[in-house]
C-alpha cells in the first residue's frame, strides 16, 4: 500500500469536508463555505504534502541548529519550551498555488481551487530567539529548513527543504510553532515542530521541522531552485523559452481576498437582499480596503474591514445588496494595500501558477419572487 493511503483514511475522519486531489501525495482542500469563520478550524483546513508524510517522533522529536552559527545546538521539544518565551500569532497560511486551476494555459502542480488558505492562531517560540542563542555568523544569509518527509517517486530524496532570508527568520512573527488553535500542532499540519512565516507563502512554513541549517547563501535545498515556489521577475509568455536565473524566491504574498458567500449558483428572488461575506488578507503591506460588487464589476461599494487579530490575520467584510430586477448576477470582492498594489481582475500568467490573487467571481441569479 502505498504511504498516501495510509494516510487517506485519517484524513478522511479528520477532516470529512474536504476534496482530496487525484495525486500520490495527500493534498486536500475545503469547499469556501468551510472557511467562514476569522479562525479556521483545524477540521476545515487544508493539507499539502509534496511527498510522504513522516511518523510524529512525539517526546523523542529533536532540533538541531547548525552551519554558519556560533554554538550548534540541539534541542527537544521541552527544552526549546523550557527556554524560549512561548508566544502566539494569528496568520493566513496560503499555498503559493492555490487558485492554480484559473491560469489558461494550465501550469504544472496541483491544480488548487480556492481553498488552499486558512487563518489560525500559531503558538511557538520565536525563530529569533532560537537563532540568537545559537549566535549567528555573519556570514549567515538564509537559514536551510529540513524535514524526514520523502518524495513519494524518489524515497532518497527528501520532499522540500526551504529556507527564509535571514531578515525574515529574526522577524518578530516568525515562529517555531507546536501549536495551532489551541491544539498540539497535528501530525498532518507538521507536529511537532513546524515554521511560521506569516505573510510569506506556504512553502517556506516548513513542517515536521528537525534541522535549521544556517546558509552563507541563499539555501538550495530540494524545491528551492529552478522554477520551484519562484516567479519570473518580468512577464514570461505560455511556451517562452525559460531562463531560470530570471526567477526571484516568492517572499511576501500579495493582497487577496476570499468570498466565502454565497456560493457559485446562488439564487436570490427580486427585492430580496443578497448578503455577501468574506476576508480580506495581505503578506507584508497592511490592507487599505476593499470594495465589492454584485453586478460583475459594472457597479461597486466600498466595504468595511473588521480588526483582524493582528496585522497577518485575515480581516473579514460583510455587506448586502437589495436586488432590484431578476437576472444574472456576478459577485465581487477586490482588496487592496496600502502601497496601491489592488487584486487584478486577470492575473497575469505564470509558468507554474503562482500567487493567483485575481478577483474572484462568483455567478448566480435573481429570480422573480
Ligand atoms: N516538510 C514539509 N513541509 C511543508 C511541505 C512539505 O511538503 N513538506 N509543504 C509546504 C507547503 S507547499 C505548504 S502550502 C504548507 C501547507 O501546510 P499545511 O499542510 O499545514 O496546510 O506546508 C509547507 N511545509
Ligand atoms: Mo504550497
Amino acid at each position: 500500500m502505498s504511504r498516501r493511503l495510509t494516510e487517506l483514511p485519517l484524513l478522511r475522519l479528520l477532516k470529512p469536508g474536504l476534496y482530496v486531489h487525484d495525486d500520490e501525495a495527500l493534498n486536500a482542500e475545503p469547499t469556501l463555505e468551510l472557511l467562514s469563520e476569522p479562525i479556521t478550524p483545524i477540521d476545515a483546513f487544508f493539507i499539502r504534502n509534496n511527498g510522504d508524510v513522516p511518523e510524529a517522533g512525539g517526546r523523542d522529536w529533536t532540533l538541531t541548529i547548525d552551519g554558519e552559527v556560533e554554538r550548534p545546538a540541539l534541542w527537544t521539544l521541552a527544552g526549546l519550551r523550557e527556554k524560549f518565551e512561548t508566544v502566539t500569532v494569528t496568520a493566513v497560511l496560503e499555498c503559493a498555488g492555490n487558485g492554480r486551476s484559473q491560469f489558461s494555459p494550465a501550469t504544472d502542480g496541483l491544480p488548487w481551487r480556492l481553498g488552499a488558505v486558512g487563518c489560525a492562531r500559531w503558538t511557538g517560540v520565536r525563530l529569533r530567539d532560537v537563532l540568537e542563542h545559537a549566535g549567528l555568523k555573519e556570514s549567515a544569509v538564509y537559514t536551510g529548513h529540513y524535514a524526514p518527509d520523502r518524495l513519494l517517486a524518489d524515497p532518497s530524496r527528501p520532499a522540500l527543504s526551504r529556507g527564509l532570508p535571514v531578515a525574515k527568520a529574526l522577524a518578530p512573527e516568525t515562529l517555531i510553532a507546536f501549536a495551532m488553535n489551541g491544539e498540539p500542532l497535528p501530525r498532518l499540519h507538521g507536529g511537532p515542530l513546524r515554521i511560521v512565516a506569516p505573510g510569506f507563502p506556504g512553502s517556506a512554513w516548513q513542517k515536521w521541522l528537525d534541522r535549521i541549517t544556517l546558509r552563507p547563501h541563499e539555501h538550495d535545498g530540494e524545491k528551492m531552485c529552478g522554477t520551484n515556489y519562484r516567479m519570473p521577475v518580468r512577464p514570461v509568455r505560455p511556451g517562452e523559452p525559460l531562463d531560470t536565473s530570471e526567477f526571484a524566491v516568492i517572499t511576501d504574498m500579495p493582497v487577496k481576498s476570499l468570498i466565502t458567500a454565497p456560493a457559485p449558483g446562488f439564487t436570490v428572488p427580486v427585492g430580496g437582499r443578497l448578503k455577501v461575506s468574506g476576508f480580506a488578507w495581505s503578506g507584508a503591506i497592511p490592507l487599505a480596503g476593499a470594495r465589492a460588487s454584485c453586478d460583475g464589476g459594472a457597479n461597486w461599494c466600498e466595504v468595511a474591514l473588521e480588526e483582524g487579530e493582528g496585522p497577518f490575520a485575515w480581516r473579514r467584510f460583510s455587506t448586502t445588496f437589495e436586488i432590484g430586477q431578476a437576472g444574472p448576477l456576478v459577485v465581487l470582492a477586490q482588496a487592496r494595500d496600502v502601497q496601491g498594489n489592488v487584486q487584478p481582475l486577470e492575473v497575469e500568467w505564470n509558468p507554474r501558477g503562482y500567487c493567483n490573487n485575481q478577483v474572484q467571481r462568483v455567478s448566480g441569479a435573481a429570480v422573480a419572487a
